[in-house]
């Protein structure tokens, strides 16, 4: 991408209304524009970050045996009333008529609906275990949107629905969904740690929140600091095997927010060297719940022995435009965002020192074509400003790697690459410079575990 074509309204000043890094960042990098309380635009360098985002979350919920489909956003109170959240859900749920004065509702979230799905279609339990997905915007009408997209009203949600004939059925469509967030989140360069959670207004009785540690999150959690460095776990394509004891040593570790603990229980169960009471950023949130839905809905399957059996659920969300911000707290420095190389919106700047110079211009071409054969997406700083200034956009926007290009350099037949995170810098053979960076950041793209 040339950036003389492309949308980028870098801001140079840190915006007022920002309380937290990751809302100033995403602002002063053009990366999204606010449009009403909690309501936001997502430009092309934010919606680029956004679409990787949803591609991992994507492939893992694939990988693990879920199975995508798209419901809309607007649903019929109806529905709600048959499961009988439509009074118990308040006011954060936005109610909406239409022109035939019917109630309807933009959704929060799709219990009611999926199950409705699922009732229309499946009949027997050889059809089990079924997970469905879907990658939607919610709105929520929380009391205080606040630090941007971190939470918003309008945001987007991977929300995940597994139905099985029993219990344990649900308890293995659990372990996998546990295994394929920690899997997501590692992806994303970030630490994700599964804490025991209140389980709110979805219900039933058992539920994971997973975190991102960060001193601006939301959430007081405390853990185990062995939580910090365990190996992802790597699982065969589909998720084959039994994954309980994935799930029975990441649980047997201590870690919980404050709503399901306090500081007396978290002594006593945690060796003083080990404990951390830290602030944590909510990505996802898995929950048992049983039949809390499918009873009163009839959401039914006939068994082995010809009974009806009221079938077992569990939900599993994903906040993709809380972990844009989240990934942002977690990375970042004085000079701007440093992107991991799997979520970033380019791999690699290429900076032209002086746009205009006919040498310069005929290198900075070259090198840019060699980036694309290679297959590293890149932006090219083709445009006519002074070098500081394309340094300071370079690092604001994060990019990983830098690639740099002057007439100076170009006399010597060298370039230089600057590293985003260390500020490490290299001067090589133009020639070998692409070489070098798809070196560089191939193995950096997490594609696998
Ligand atoms: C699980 C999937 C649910 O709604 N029903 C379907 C269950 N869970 S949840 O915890 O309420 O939300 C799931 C994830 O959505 C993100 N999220 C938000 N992101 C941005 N702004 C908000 N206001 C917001 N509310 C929830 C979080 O990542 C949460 O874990």
């Amino acid at each position: 991408m040339r950036l003389s074509r492309y949308f980028l309204p870098v801001l140079k000043e840190s915006p007022k209304e920002a309380e937290i890094v990751s809302h100033k960042l995403m602002l002063r990098a053009g990366m999204i524009k606010q449009q009403a309380a909690g309501s936001y635009s997502w430009l092309p360098l934010g919606f680029k970050v956004l679409n990787k985002i949803v591609k991992i979350i994507e492939e893992e919920q694939n990988r693990s045996g879920a199975v995508q489909l798209l419901m809309p956003t607007l649903q019929s109170a109806d529905l709600w009333r048959e499961s009988g959240r439509y009074d118990a859900y308040g006011k954060e749920m936005l109610r909406i008529q239409d022109r035939h004065e019917r109630d309807l509702l933009y959704g929060p979230t799709n219990e009611e609906m999926i199950t409705d799905i699922f009732r229309t279609f499946v009949r027997s339990y050889k059809d089990l275990p079924l997970n469905l997905y879907h990658i939607q915007w919610k709105f929520r009408d929380e009391v205080r949107p606040r630090f941007g997209t971190m939470r918003s009203r309008e945001f987007l949600m991977k929300d995940a629905y597994s139905f099985d004939l029993d219990e344990a059925g649900a308890k293995r469509a659990f372990h996998r969904m546990f295994v394929a967030y920690l899997r997501t989140f590692y992806r994303m360069g970030l630490v994700g740690i599964p804490m025991r959670a209140d389980t709110g207004p979805i219900g039933g009785d058992m539920s994971y929140e997973f975190h991102v540690l960060a001193d601006t999150g939301e959430s007081a959690v405390f853990l185990d600091s062995d939580l910090l460095d365990k190996p992802i776990p790597a699982v065969d394509t589909d998720f084959n095997g039994d994954l309980s004891p994935i799930f029975n040593d990441w649980t047997s570790l201590f870690a919980a927010t404050d709503e399901m603990t306090d500081e007396a229980t978290f002594r006593a169960s945690v060796s003083g060297n080990k404990q951390m009471a830290a602030r944590g950023i909510e990505v996802g949130h898995i929950f048992y719940f049983g039949t809390k839905y499918s009873e009163p809905m009839g959401a039914k399957v006939t068994g082995p022995d010809g009974k009806d059996v009221i079938v077992h659920m569990g939900s599993y969300g994903i906040g993709p435009t809380r972990l844009v911000p989240a990934v942002i707290e977690a990375s970042h420095d004085d000079n701007g965002i440093i992107w991991p190389v799997s979520v970033a919106p380019f791999e690699a700047v290429l900076i032209n020192l002086k746009a205009g110079d006919a040498g310069t211009d005929a290198a900075c071409e070259a090198l840019y074509a060699e980036l694309n054969a290679a297959g590293l997406d890149t932006l090219y700083d083709d445009r006519d400003q002074p070098a500081g200034a394309k340094f300071a956009t370079a690092d604001l926007i994060g990019i990983p790697y830098q690639l740099i290009l002057g007439p100076r350099g170009l006399k010597d037949g060298q370039a230089e690459i600057k590293h985003r995170k260390t500020g490490e810098r290299e001067t090589l053979p133009l020639g070998s410079a692409v070489a070098r960076l798809k070196g560089l950041i191939e193995p950096q793209r997490r594609d696998k575990v």
